[in-house]
């Protein structure tokens, strides 16, 4: 149990904070499920997981509009749960399957929805910014009011490309957020062995671009902070950038052997700084929700994501004819 004082939160329904604690658990079983299949032999190659950073995601979702954008790292599930993608297709693609979202070909670093607008799942470090922008780029060319969310951590934060990014969004003022997922560590290098100055929010005022510090364990500070980014964004006024910092409890991905940090310093974490605990708290301390309550969010949950995992094992292997599709982009689509 969180030890984090539950604060009145006025603005908030009982419907809005139970969403949240629904969609953060969601993304913190099925992680969980992930990883149990990973210890299995079902999934191979990489796989990193999303644990204790699900606020982030959640809290920025929660100001998106229909037909916004996204686009991230390697460290992708929860992003696409919280943008309403099917957890079974994304179960069975981390099990290499032909019921995934990449048909079983792209695994856990490499998946899309079109339908959802979330372009990736991105391996190589700070790549998918450029691609961020160049996605707000389209909508400023279109006129359409979308913005994007391009996320990208710590570590990725001190790429060149960034920064030729920044430069271009603010130039041409595009409706990009830029959301960098401070979880203070890029694999098992702390942020201050690796970055001269630790404010993140910061970086982007050499481009005039604004920035903000948010509380990435906090949903409802995330929240706040993205409709007030998402706000800038929509009137015009050019990218923003929000350093969220948050925390990840599971290793950089399932084969890290995490000797660069002590346990202690994440046992801490989880007891004093749990977003899901934090808003367990807000729900019974304003009695939003009763124990039994949160017993059937928790059941139901656990069903979906059993549900996923019978799915990415018993869907078949992908076609040997699956190898010749989906390798350049169809024109016509
Ligand atoms: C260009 C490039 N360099 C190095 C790597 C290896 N690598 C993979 S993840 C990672 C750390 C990135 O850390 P951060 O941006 O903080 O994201 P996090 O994993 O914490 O979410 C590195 C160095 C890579 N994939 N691509
Ligand atoms: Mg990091």
């Amino acid at each position: 149990m969180a030890t984090r004082k539950a604060t009145a939160q006025p603005n908030v329904s009982a419907e809005e904070l139970t969403k949240y604690y629904r969609d953060m658990l969601l993304i913190r079983r099925f992680e969980e499920k992930a990883g149990q299949l990973y210890g299995m032999g079902l999934i191979g190659g990489f796989c990193h997981l999303y644990i204790g950073q699900e606020a982030v995601v959640v809290g920025l979702e929660a100001a998106t509009e229909e037909g916004d954008k996204r686009i991230t790292s390697y460290r992708d599930h929860g992003h696409m749960l919280a943008c309403g993608m099917d957890p079974n297709g994304v179960m069975a693609e981390l099990t290499g399957r032909e019921g995934g979202y990449s048909k079983g070909k792209g695994g856990s670093m490499h998946m899309f929805s079109k339908e959802k607008n979330f372009y990736g799942g991105h391996g190589i470090v700070g790549a998918q910014v450029p691609l961020g922008a160049g996605l707000a780029f389209a909508d400023k060319y279109l006129e359409n009011g979308r913005v994007t969310f391009t996320y990208f951590g710590d570590g990725a934060a001190n790429q060149g490309q960034v920064y030729e990014t920044f430069n271009m969004a603010a130039l041409w003022k595009l409706p990009v957020i830029f959301v960098v997922e401070n979880n203070q560590y890029a694999m098992g290098t702390a942020q201050k062995r690796s970055t001269s100055t630790p404010d993140l929010h910061t970086r982007g005022e050499a481009f005039g671009i604004p920035g903000e510090e948010v509380d990435g364990m906090d949903v409802l500070a995330v929240k706040a902070a993205s409709e007030k980014a998402v706000a800038h964004c929509r009137a015009g006024n050019g990218p923003y950038i929000l350093e969220v910092k948050t925390y990840r409890y599971r290793g950089h991905s399932m084969s890290d052997p995490a000797k660069y940090r002590t346990r202690e310093e994440v046992q801490k974490m989880r007891e004093e700084r749990d977003p899901i605990d934090h808003v367990r708290d807000m729900l019974l301390q304003g009695k939003h929700a009763t124990e039994d309550d949160l017993k059937a969010i928790d059941k139901e949950i656990k069903a979906i994501v059993n549900d996923s995992a019978e799915f990415a094992k018993e869907s078949p292997e992908p076609a040997l004819e699956e190898l010749w599709t989906d390798i350049y982009a169809d024109a016509t689509a």
